[in-house]
């Protein structure tokens, strides 16, 4: 007895699938001659194409003329709402200062603290609107972003409401990040632990109950935050229901790792100068550490993340942007993932993994977002490239011909040759 075909709203034939999916078992999960269709906001069959015509009965069917097919591209760690830029910085920088010195002059952080304080919440959106539409034209579909220059209970939450605005005007899914454990404020100057515990008492329990954030995150560092300050507000965001993340050990090593993991972080980021003992706690967890090439680059900085030890020890590995004005102004995902392979040694279907499957991880989005898979949202990419090592090989030159997100059933059109061709 032949079973009823199913019901969906769009299927795309003759594609080639970097599904990312492990079980599949193939470099990128790929799957050739494949199709894949949606319903409603999910991916709602995969199969090959022989059989679509008996297993689908499609309301639109696209030919994807052997176009490749990913999940759309996650920047699993931005801080994209902030105001002014950090040029002086840059020229200091080249200059022969360090990061550090410029942090101590009062430049760094606590300038952009500034210039952020006194814009907005719809000044912030619309500075950052650029640069997220430079980021989802080159393929993101979802992106976390992180407060962190504000740093008063009203200018945290006014950059996590701007993120919110900011985001509902281009199409893309929103993770927020309470990042208020950025830099001491220069009020609390001396008095770092009273900072902390307006941090804990009042900002964590407000952003909770106002569901303004979905993480706390801490910059553990010496110029920031110590392990025991760290230690208290991971306990916080506990007590508050809130994922933790954690900027940890890209100037110097504090043992922030070890101490997210045991947290069950849902990511460690930087994570240049990890020693064994915490690629031993990150491989006994599901915390992944997320790869910021852009800032290592940006930084000059001669340590680098110890990705075959990682590797060796089984630790997931996410790539993103960092974007931010003072050690990562880049708005593309690709040009990390190109930096990620050559700089930091991951192999093209490692960077890939990186911005999809394990970006997914790092914003506790797993079980949804970042594989083509039965079930998960309907964030895809259609791509006129033959290989997806392309994706980290080529930049700025990639032809991204349609980009799919789920929070609407609208497809997001690039510049459609699909079209052009007459399909
Ligand atoms: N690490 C970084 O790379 C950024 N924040 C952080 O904790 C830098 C942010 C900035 O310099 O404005
Ligand atoms: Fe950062």
């Amino acid at each position: 007895m032949s079973k009823q075909p199913i019901k969906v709203d769009r299927v795309w034939t003759n594609a080639n699938l970097a599904t990312l999916c492990p079980e599949i078992g193939t470099p990128y999960g790929r799957l050739e001659g494949h199709a894949i269709a949606v319903t409603g906001n999910q991916i709602s069959w995969i199969g090959p194409n022989a059989e679509v015509d008996s297993c689908l009965r499609a309301s639109e069917t696209v030919d994807a003329n052997g176009f490749w097919i990913t999940p759309g591209l996650i920047d699993s760690h931005t801080h994209l709402i902030y105001g002014g830029n950090r040029c002086k910085d840059f020229e200091q920088l080249a200059l022969g200062s360090s990061y550090e010195q410029i942090a101590q002059r009062g430049g760094g952080i606590l300038s952009t603290v500034m210039a952020t304080r006194e814009m907005s919440e719809q000044q912030l959106a619309e500075q950052a609107l650029v640069r997220l539409q430079a980021l989802c034209a080159e393929g993101v579909t979802c992106i976390e972003i992180k407060s962190g220059y504000g740093l008063t209970v009203e200018d945290e939450l006014k950059m996590l409401r701007a993120a919110k605005l900011l985001c509902q005007s281009i199409n893309v899914h929103l993770r927020t990040s309470l990042l208020a454990a950025h830099i001491i404020p220069p009020e609390f100057k001396g008095r770092s632990n009273e900072y902390v515990e307006l941090i804990c008492k009042e900002l964590i329990p407000q952003v909770a109950e106002q569901k303004l954030a979905q993480a706390v995150d801490v910059f553990c560092e010496d110029i920031a935050f110590d392990l025991p300050q760290t230690e208290k507000i991971f306990r916080a965001a506990e007590d508050h229901g809130l994922a933790i993340k954690a900027h940890v050990e890209q100037l110097s090593h504090l043992g922030g790792s070890a101490l997210a993991a045991s947290y069950k972080a849902w990511s460690v980021d930087h994570c240049e100068h990890l020693h064994a003992s915490d690629i031993k706690a990150l491989a006994a967890s599901d915390t992944v550490v997320c790869l910021l090439p852009g800032a290592q680059y940006f930084l000059r900085q001669k340590h680098k993340p110890p990705v075959a030890k990682l590797r060796a020890a089984g630790v997931s590995m996410a790539v993103a942007t960092d974007l931010n004005p003072g050690t990562s102004p880049f708005a593309s995902l690709c040009l990390m993932m190109n930096m990620a392979v050559i700089n930091f040694g991951l192999t093209p279907e490692e960077a890939l993994t990186g911005v999809t499957r394990n970006a997914a991880a790092a914003l506790g989005l797993g079980h949804r977002k970042g594989q083509l898979k039965l079930g998960y949202d309907a964030d895809l990419l259609v791509w006129d490239i033959n290989d997806p090592a392309q994706l980290s090989y080529e930049f700025g030159s990639l032809n991204l011909v349609q980009r799919v997100i789920a929070s609407t059933t609208i497809p997001d059109t690039v510049n459609c040759p699909l079209a052009q061709k007459g399909v």
